[in-house]
């Protein structure tokens, strides 16, 4: 359904939403059980739920004129079929592989197949927790990764993300200095 106001009713008064074709895309996906976000293990994971977490990340994309895509699912392989569809349409991918972190190759080698760059996100520090999560199989195909911040990790992965995205575009379009070309050329 387009954005739009509730007026009464359920009638709501769409609007259009202005998206530049320029616009940086990225795709952030939840793993497993943090649909639970805010119900459980607050001591660990914080009261926010996954909505208002996604509602934070949203406002702040829309700050930073990035359009964002989010998705949570349980399964390995949805997960998988995400990272793979991020390769059209989509600049970056922003991802909690919630426990998956700790098992999946099948994810780690998603993110390295489709080559696009990627920000690890934990709400926990994953490093002083049980030596089973120390372990990452995405960490070593991510740009970085962010653990232990809670909610706060998110927004500093999609700054950081979008910074690092729209510096190598700008890298793309300038062209290199002569002499850099004509060594690229072998030429004098
Ligand atoms: O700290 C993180 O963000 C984790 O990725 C969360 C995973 C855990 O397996 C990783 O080691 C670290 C667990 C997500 C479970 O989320 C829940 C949220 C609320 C209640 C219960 C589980």
């Amino acid at each position: 359904m387009p954005p739009g106001w509730t007026l009464s009713r359920g009638i709501v008064l769409t609007y259009p939403v202005c998206e530049h074709k320029d616009m940086l895309r990225i795709r952030v996906l939840h793993g497993p059980n943090l649909n639970l976000l805010g119900t459980r293990e607050q001591s660990i994971y914080g009261t926010l739920s996954l909505d208002a977490l996604d509602s934070a990340i949203t406002k702040l994309a829309k700050e930073l004129a990035v359009t964002v895509d989010l998705r949570q699912s349980n399964s390995e392989g949805e997960l998988v079929t995400w990272i793979q569809e991020a390769r059209t349409g989509y600049d970056g991918i922003i991802i909690n592989p919630a426990a998956y972190t700790h098992t999946s190759i099948a994810i780690r080698d998603a993110i390295a197949a489709v080559g696009l760059p990627t920000v690890e996100v934990h709400l926990s520090n994953i490093h002083q927790r049980e030596e089973f999560r120390h372990r990452s199989y995405v960490a070593g195909v991510a740009i970085g990764q962010i653990s232990g911040l809670g909610p706060t990790g998110y927004l500093l992965a999609l700054r950081g993300l979008h910074d690092h995205l729209t510096a190598s575009r700008r890298q793309k379009k300038t062209p290199a200095p002569a002499t850099a070309r004509r060594k690229a050329k072998g030429t004098r």
